[in-house]
């Protein structure tokens, strides 16, 4: 053969090894913080079942639930660094980074769900921007039902809060609790029973199906349906990866995304009855909060609100007009 045409036939071969490279279906590995039978969980699932569909095989996403792959509070970073391409994480976790995270968790700002669709619209801009920075994209976020009070005895006066050991999930329960005169620690969802067993927590504050999930009847007898804040999950990629993509399945990974953030808050409305009736069927005492008890929740969310303002300036106050107007 000539040298040039060796050259071109050499380039052929490689072309058409790259060629099959590049076709070949790429995987995501995603790391999720909840359990397998979790709705997010669920949720999740079906989003990759749909990327893998709509891009023919191309993207297949692998998750790992419950922490198994990344633990919960790693999340985040492992995303930005590339160490996963794609995750999920709750996006108040990352409060003590910039308050406007912890939007979502102020007590008694949204109360319901069409309240927190509201609040993520207006705070949806913000959230974006700061994670952008971290090269992480946001595909979509899903609510948390609305949190209420789980205790071993019936919690009537704010007094019997005092000294109470509050298992936290992030900076601003930790301060509500303060407030409130509560002792917080700082414990992840697997961790939740392993937590009460050894008395290292004897309260929390979750949604009706985290107490459920982690089977709260076995260590706590009254749920108070306080309905103080739905705070969120956030499904995020990195933006290399993403941007890696051909655009054909870039646009098929945000249509799947859109189609997962609007199940998701369905699946989660349709969670808050069926999960509460749970707790009653396992005997648990499903009540609202005492007059008294509820004027406490509030009053020490005021404090919070007015100290989250203050702390977040500028785009605390963005988010604050876009939710008011
Ligand atoms: N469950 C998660 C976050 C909010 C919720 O309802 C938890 O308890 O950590």
């Amino acid at each position: 053969m000539m040298p040039s045409l060796r050259k071109m036939a050499l380039a052929a071969v490689a072309a058409s090894v790259l060629g099959a490279v590049s076709a070949q279906a790429e995987t995501w590995n995603m790391p999720t913080p909840y359990a397998e039978a979790d709705f997010h969980t669920i949720n999740v699932r079906l989003f990759a079942k749909d990327v893998e569909e709509a891009t023919g095989g191309d993207l297949k996403i692998v998750v790992h639930s419950a922490g198994s792959l990344v633990k919960h509070p790693e999340i985040k970073n492992a995303i930005r660094s590339n160490q996963v391409p794609i995750g999920e994480f709750f996006l108040s976790l990352l409060t003590n980074e910039n308050p406007v995270f912890g939007v979502d968790s102020l007590p008694f700002l949204a109360t319901d769900y069409d309240q927190a669709a509201k609040l993520w619209q207006a705070s949806r801009p913000v959230v974006e921007k700061l994670l952008e920075k971290q090269r992480i994209k946001v595909l979509y976020s899903v609510a948390w039902p609305p949190q209420g009070f789980y205790t071993k005895f019936d919690a009537t006066v704010p007094g019997d809060l005092k000294g109470l050991k509050l298992r936290a999930y992030n900076p601003i329960l930790q301060k509500l609790a303060v407030e409130l005169g509560m002792v917080p620690t700082q414990v992840e969802v697997p961790d939740i029973p392993q937590a009460f067993a050894t008395g290292q927590v004897g309260a929390m504050m979750t949604s009706p199906s985290t107490g459920s999930s982690s089977k709260a009847w076995d260590f706590v007898k009254y749920y108070y349906d306080v309905q103080a804040w739905l705070p969120k999950n956030v499904i995020a990629v990195n933006v290399n990866a993403f941007n890696a993509l051909s655009p054909k399945n870039q646009a098929a990974v945000l249509k799947a995304a859109e189609a997962a953030e609007k199940r998701g808050w369905e699946m989660s409305k349709a969670e808050t009855a069926a999960k509460t009736k749970i707790l009653v069927d396992n005997g648990m005492v499903v009540q609202k909060p005492s007059p008294e008890l509820k004027a406490a929740f509030q009053a020490a969310g005021k404090v919070i609100v007015a100290d989250w303002a203050k702390q977040g300036g500028a785009d605390a106050k963005a988010i604050l007009d876009a939710y008011n107007k």
